[in-house]
């Protein structure tokens, strides 16, 4: 008598969180969140120093969306370096090439990974206070403008990545 009861109510709960998602899409992004973007949750970051001083260094961290809209990440800057910029890989196995990331897009739910191989923020010129073992800030900039903070662990060039 119980279980075709349970059944309907989680099929009834499935339709309405499907449609819940489809009208998500054309939310209005929200008013401006100073402390970090509602929603963003980054984990994992940190910053591999180049084997050789003076080359850039690159940032890898996972990042997962669940606010309300569709987010872009624009743009991104680290503490400590002259500027810094979105990159991924791009072409096969012995011809990787690196070039700018165009504005990646998460819708909610959405997860993306910036890891060895693939997307990483790309941070030059390097103040020589950023040292294995300390850390440093990275902010991602959304094309709403909106900034979102977080510390990253630097890590030397020989570390497991
Ligand atoms: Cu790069």
């Amino acid at each position: 008598m119980m279980k075709p009861v349970y059944a309907a109510l989680l099929l009834a709960g499935t339709g309405l969180a499907l449609a819940a998602c489809s009208d998500g899409a054309e939310t209005p992004v929200e008013d401006g969140a100073p402390e970090g973007i509602a929603g963003l949750e980054i984990t994992n970051g940190r910053m591999m120093l180049p084997p050789v001083a003076g080359n850039p260094a690159a940032v890898y961290f996972d990042i997962a969306y669940d606010g309300e809209g569709e987010t872009t990440i624009a743009s991104a800057d680290v503490a400590g370096a002259d500027r810094a910029e979105l990159h991924d890989m791009s072409g096969s196995a012995g011809a990787m090439v690196m070039g700018e990331m165009a504005p990646l897009a998460l819708q909610p739910g959405e997860s993306a990974s910036f890891e060895p191989g693939g997307k990483h923020v790309m941070a030059f010129d390097l103040t020589p206070e950023l040292t294995a073992g300390g850390s440093t800030e990275v902010t991602l900039t959304l094309a709403s403008g909106d900034k979102h903070s977080f510390e990253v662990e630097i890590q030397s060039a020989g570390d497991a990545r």
